[in-house]
């Protein structure tokens, strides 16, 4: 009898280019997450048919219509909502999540918290360029204090949110984060964050020419640091200082964090089993997975 030897694919980044032309402003930020989306996929040879791509609204939310995959264009904030009930009806396949930083802490503000709590095995990429783009410039969550925008002709009076933290203290099991003028940074921490079990959540820095006057890609190329090689991913009050106070005050860019603990899917799998009276129930094993 012949053996069957599965074989995977080797895929290469123009594969999972749709047919739809990227349309965002010259010199926008989002053009080199994409880039880095596409190479990542290839890297981690995820086939088109095996993936689905949700997201909300914004300029970065278009992000699905430029992707060979099945896909979801939802409602403003709710991207992670519809694609945690994808991922837990199809576990079998790859979920990606794409969004901007109002659409994630704005109006998407409190599902954060619940993916990342959850760990929902799925991978969500925040395309943060400090301001709402699609809708031509108010200010958001991550705009610097005091910046100038439509909605904050003199000077934003907030402080902005600190995203790795947000997601650390959450409970995210990999946080990492890279900048649009790096593309390849970026495709390898989105590659590793594909290949990762549990929620994976990796926030772009994106320059938005149009509408951030602050945040140019050289403030950008400037202000970021490699997190050094002997950073421990697995400390999470390593991680959370790195997120605070970046390296030498640098902006700290790479692997925060990552660790593995079951994911929901896992985690539901095992009370069906045991509600469904499987002869492998057994309270105590559940109780015991759902323990971090
Ligand atoms: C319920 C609802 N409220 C408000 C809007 C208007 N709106 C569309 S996109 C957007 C913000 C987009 O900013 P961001 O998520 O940062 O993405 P970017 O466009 O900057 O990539 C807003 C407020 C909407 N579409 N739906």
């Amino acid at each position: 009898m012949g053996c069957v030897i599965a074989t995977k694919k080797m895929m290469k980044p123009r594969d999972y280019k749709s047919e739809v032309p990227v349309v965002w402003c010259p010199g926008c930020g989002h053009y080199g997450v994409l880039d880095a989306i596409y190479r990542a996929l290839a890297g981690a040879g995820i086939e088109p048919s095996q993936l689905i791509s949700i997201s909300g609204i914004g300029c970065s939310s278009r992000t699905p219509y430029f992707l060979h995959s099945y896909k979801m264009h939802t409602l403003h904030g709710r991207a992670g909502a519809v694609a945690t009930g994808a991922q837990l009806a199809r576990p079998d396949l790859t979920v990606m999540v794409f969004g901007g930083d109002g659409d994630g802490f704005s109006i998407g503000g409190g599902h954060m918290p619940h993916m990342a709590r959850k760990n929902v095995n799925m991978t969500y990429v925040l395309f943060d360029n400090g301001i709402y783009g699609l809708t031509k410039g108010q200010y958001s969550p991550t705009s610097p204090s005091a910046m100038k925008a439509y909605t904050t002709p003199y000077g934003s009076p907030d402080e902005p949110l600190n995203p790795l933290l947000y997601m650390l203290t959450y409970g995210a099991t990999y946080v990492a984060q890279g900048f649009a003028g790096k593309p390849s940074v970026c495709a390898k921490l989105i590659q590793d964050g594909l290949q990762h079990k549990g929620f994976s959540y990796i926030h772009i820095l994106s320059q938005c020419p149009s509408f951030n006057t602050v945040d140019s890609v050289e403030t950008y190329r400037e202000a970021v640091a490699a997190i050094p090689d002997g950073h421990d991913t697995s400390n999470l009050g390593d991680a959370m200082t790195l997120a605070r106070d970046g390296v030498n005050g640098g902006i700290p860019m790479g692997l925060l964090y990552q660790i593995t603990r079951p994911t929901l899917d896992e985690r539901m799998h095992a009370i069906v089993q045991g509600v469904s009276g499987h002869k492998g129930y057994d309270l105590n094993r559940i109780i015991t997975l759902s323990r971090p």
